[in-house]
């Protein structure tokens, strides 16, 4: 079966792990680039080698015999893009976070479905192994049924030195890095009925929030605490781990830094080195957010061949990114937030 064809739009900081995974991954080939930013262009195109470039995407739409198109741009031009996309009734992926606004998510959803063609948010972190191998563990029974987590995130990067627009927005951490933690206490724990969040900016030379602390009730029940923070000077620094906790009606689960996880179920107490392998194009300490940009790649291959919904599409993203939206509204009001209302 012949390769399909894909075009990446946005050529930045991330889009290289995105262009490595697509070149180890068998199914897919990016065959055109289009960035607004020559030198990232020509830079970008020369290491992976590929030839067709373009300043525009409508010209890039106009000039390519396409299967599917990857947007690995910043947010603002998200929706413009995917309507773009969806108007040539090709398959699309957009990068997290999906959208400016929750009616923003909502118009690129309806957009996608009236073209009838598949969308994908790359939500990637519920894509790495130790987070599968979590979500395994609830679902094999090893602890009973959760009734208490934590989905938690500290550290003390230098997020902004590979993303300096992170620094400038109103929103920060919740809108960058909570939207993936939120997005994983959604798939371990189901959907959520309300949220209450407190944050706080401990960094002066940033303009948004740095520190999120969200209580979510489940619907089946559980409450959940997601925390996040990148105002946190730890011994040993994390990034960019996500720690969990979980009590469930038979025993407990603890996915601990350097990945270790201990699980005193059913079975007994057993401990496991969840490590991510360090592919050959990773570097540490970002091997396990880069893992999981091939897990999700894979992933959207198998839907695109198959016909099915992806894990991560639009339509469930909205859920995600509604999280999102409660958290700042609950911040603002000191509220809780029904997420009926939303
Ligand atoms: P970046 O600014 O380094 O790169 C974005 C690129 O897109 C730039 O080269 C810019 O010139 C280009 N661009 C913007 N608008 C364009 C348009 N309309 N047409 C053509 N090119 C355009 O940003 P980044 O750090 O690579 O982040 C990109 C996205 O990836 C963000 O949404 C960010 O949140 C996300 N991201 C995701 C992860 C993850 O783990 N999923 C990690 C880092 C960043
Ligand atoms: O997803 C992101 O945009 C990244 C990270 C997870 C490291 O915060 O900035």
């Amino acid at each position: 079966m012949a390769d399909l064809r894909g075009a990446l739009i946005g050529c930045g900081f991330f889009a290289v792990n995105q262009l490595h995974a697509w070149r180890d991954l068998p199914g897919a080939s990016i065959v055109a680039l289009c960035d607004r930013d020559p030198a990232r262009l020509a830079l970008v195109g020369d290491q992976f080698g590929i030839a067709s470039r373009y300043a525009d995407a409508a010209e890039m739409l106009a000039g390519e015999k396409l299967d599917f198109v990857d947007i690995a741009t910043t947010v603002p031009s998200h929706r413009p893009l995917v309507e773009l996309v969806a108007r040539h009734r090709l398959p699309v992926i957009c990068q997290k976070p999906f959208a400016l606004s929750i009616a923003d998510a909502r118009a690129m959803v309806a957009a996608c479905a009236e073209a009838g063609v598949p969308l994908m948010v790359h939500e990637n972190f519920r894509w790495q192994s130790p987070i599968q191998a979590v979500k395994a563990e609830i679902d094999g029974g090893a602890i009973g049924k959760p009734f208490w987590a934590r989905v938690s995130y500290r550290s003390g990067y230098d997020i902004f030195s590979g993303q300096p627009y992170l620094a400038t927005g109103e929103r920060f951490i919740i809108e960058d890095l909570g939207i993936h933690t939120l997005d994983i206490a959604r798939f371990l724990f189901g959907e959520v009925r309300s949220l209450t969040a407190r944050t706080t900016r401990v960094n002066p030379a940033i303009k948004g929030e740095d520190v999120a602390t969200m209580l979510l009730d489940h619907a089946g029940g559980l409450t959940s605490i997601v925390d996040c923070s990148y105002a946190t000077r730890l011994p040993v620094e994390p990034f960019p781990e996500t720690l969990i906790e979980i009590d469930g009606a038979e025993g407990t689960l603890r996915l601990g830094q350097s990945y270790r996880m201990v699980v005193n179920g059913r079975d007994g107490l057993r401990e496991r080195d969840l490590s991510p392998p360090l592919l050959p194009w990773a570097t540490r300490p970002w091997h396990n957010v880069q893992e999981s940009v091939l897990a999700i790649q894979r992933h959207w291959i198998e839907c695109l061949r198959g016909g099915a919904e992806p894990a991560t599409s639009g339509r469930d993203n909205v859920a995600t990114f509604a999280l999102v939206d409660a958290a700042y509204e609950s911040a603002r009001t000191g509220r809780t937030v029904d997420m009926s209302t939303i």
